[in-house]
């Protein structure tokens, strides 16, 4: 009997539950980490929180008598990833992962490519600079090092204390589009962007806004994952649900 967990939070995750939805042969849940107050609804059942770490995630496995697990994570939700390797590996269920391909720069793009959020901070100009973190909430702490720039904050949820003394915080959920980023970052005359390359069309407007604008861009790259089957469209991981059941794995 197919039950497929589909680790999600994601655009492409979303593009996945309406595909399983639309195939009433195939049972799946849906799963958020719990990190936004309201998460996006989903024609799937929904479960939200931790799983409990790999052990955990084991447990669930079993319990719920996964068939397959799909991968659709953030490609910085690294934590995740790791663990649905190790997990499935150890439960023998198949796995794969929705993976989405990093962004590369094109004519009139000015980027930055950094390992990681210390390199961004370090990647930041000597002279007061006025920068849009839209990086989230997760990775603010580090950029308190450099408190001479004056800081655009974009958040999904209004944030209690920031570890960001001077930031001024926008509260909004993508997917984000191109115009309403120029004039964003017009409003708050910024001068740099710091990003991560995530990829995928949600959170694609800024770069675009940064070029049209002639703004220089710091942009992390996304953590490394470990080996695992991937796919790149949802037809490619349907094809990999069809023809697992074909094979009754
Ligand atoms: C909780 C689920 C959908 C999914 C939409 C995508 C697109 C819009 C763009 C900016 C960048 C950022 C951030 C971002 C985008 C999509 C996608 C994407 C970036 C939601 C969601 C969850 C999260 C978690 C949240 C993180 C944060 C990152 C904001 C829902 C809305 C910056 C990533 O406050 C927190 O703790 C938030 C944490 C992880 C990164 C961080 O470190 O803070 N996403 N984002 C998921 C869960 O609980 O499992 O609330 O509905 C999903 C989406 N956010 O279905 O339409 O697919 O990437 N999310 C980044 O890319 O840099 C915003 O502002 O320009
Ligand atoms: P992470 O650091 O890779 O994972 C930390 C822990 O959160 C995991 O070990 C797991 O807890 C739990 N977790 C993460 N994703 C989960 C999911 N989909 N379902 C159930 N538990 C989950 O994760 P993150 O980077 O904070 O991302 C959290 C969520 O936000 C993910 O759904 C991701 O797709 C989404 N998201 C992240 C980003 C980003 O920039 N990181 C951007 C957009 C969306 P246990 O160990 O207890 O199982």
């Amino acid at each position: 009997m197919t039950h497929i967990l589909l680790l999600g939070g994601t655009t492409e995750a979303g593009l996945l539950a309406h595909a399983l939805a639309d195939n009433a042969g195939l049972r799946a849940v849906y799963s958020y980490a719990g990190r936004t107050e309201a998460p996006v609804a989903q024609p799937i059942p929904v479960r939200v929180g931790g799983f409990g770490g790999v052990a955990g995630l084991v447990a669930f496995l079993r319990e719920q008598a996964i068939s397959h697990v799909i991968d659709a994570t953030h490609p910085f939700a690294e934590q995740m990833s790791r663990h649905a390797v190790a997990a499935c590996a150890e439960a023998g269920v198949p796995l794969i992962g929705f993976e989405r391909s990093a962004w590369i720069a094109g004519p009139g793009d000015d980027w930055q490519g950094v390992p990681d959020i210390a390199a961004a901070v370090a990647a930041l100009p000597d002279t007061a600079a006025r920068v849009f973190l839209a990086i989230g909430r997760q990775h603010l702490a580090p950029f308190a090092a450099k408190p001479r720039h004056s800081y655009l904050v974009r958040l999904v949820d209004r944030p209690g204390s920031l570890p960001l003394p001077q930031a001024h915080v926008v509260v909004a959920r993508g997917p984000f589009t191109t115009t309403g980023d120029i004039a964003l970052m017009r409003a708050h005359r910024i001068t740099h962007v710091v990003a991560k390359n995530a990829g995928g069309d949600g959170a694609r407007a800024k770069l675009d806004a940064a070029r049209a604008l002639g703004l220089s861009v710091i942009l992390i790259d996304r953590p490394a994952l470990p080996d695992r089957q991937v796919a790149g469209s949802v037809a490619a991981v349907m094809g990999f649900l069809g023809h697992a059941a074909d094979l009754g794995v």
